[in-house]
């Protein structure tokens, strides 16, 4: 014959096993729920970031505009430049470029990375390829108003994001394609403009 108190050890027993299985299960949930969670946050940190370097890269841009009344590059062309080393080594004033030789006679520093690499896939700029690459490891793409009209057409793919499509009163556009990597996928894009 059972005792009560055998009853109420398995009662229990059983009621410690369904506490298991619910802290099994809000674990289980917290960790689907955490993972995106994680990946929003360590993207809005890399947007930050982006955001911050094509301000910087538009700062460095009008440094060297106000030093020699031009932006550094050859031709009338006004983008897209990649921040490779057609732009950047001029920026950064790196020895032994030629670019920087070229363009930035007086040989001032513009820009100064907060992050340096050999790796050309990763953020920062890269001392191999001459390269500032994004938060995602891709250069950031630039366009500048090289015929010195005071206005820059921004590129089609974003429409009448920055105002009426066309000509814009502005001299100076940097952007990043985003988490997707993609310049031409607009909805993640990072701007100077944003
Ligand atoms: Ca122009
Ligand atoms: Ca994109």
């Amino acid at each position: 014959m059972k005792t009560p108190s055998t009853r109420q050890s398995r009662a229990h027993q059983a009621f410690t096993l369904i506490e298991l299985l619910i802290v099994i299960s809000i674990i289980a949930i917290l960790a689907s729920v955490s993972v995106p969670v994680t990946k929003n946050v360590m993207n809005s940190a890399r947007k930050t970031s982006a955001q911050n370097d094509c301000i910087q890269i538009q700062n460095a841009l009008k440094g060297f505009y106000n030093e020699y009344f031009h932006y550094p590059v050859s031709g009338s062309s006004e983008g897209p430049y990649k921040s490779d080393a057609e732009v950047m080594d001029v920026l950064m004033n790196v020895d032994g470029s030629a670019e920087a030789e070229n363009l930035n006679r007086r040989r001032v520093t513009f820009y100064e990375a907060s992050k340096i690499t050999t790796d050309a896939k990763l953020p920062g700029y890269n001392t191999d390829t001459g390269t500032l690459n994004d938060p995602w490891g891709q250069p950031y793409e630039i366009y500048m108003d090289a015929d010195d009209d005071e206005s820059l057409t921004p590129p089609a793919i974003y429409g009448d994001r920055y105002g009426k499509s066309g000509r814009i009163k502005k001299t100076i556009f940097v952007h990043s394609g985003g988490p997707d990597r993609k310049i031409e996928t607009i909805k993640d894009n990072v701007s100077s403009w944003d």
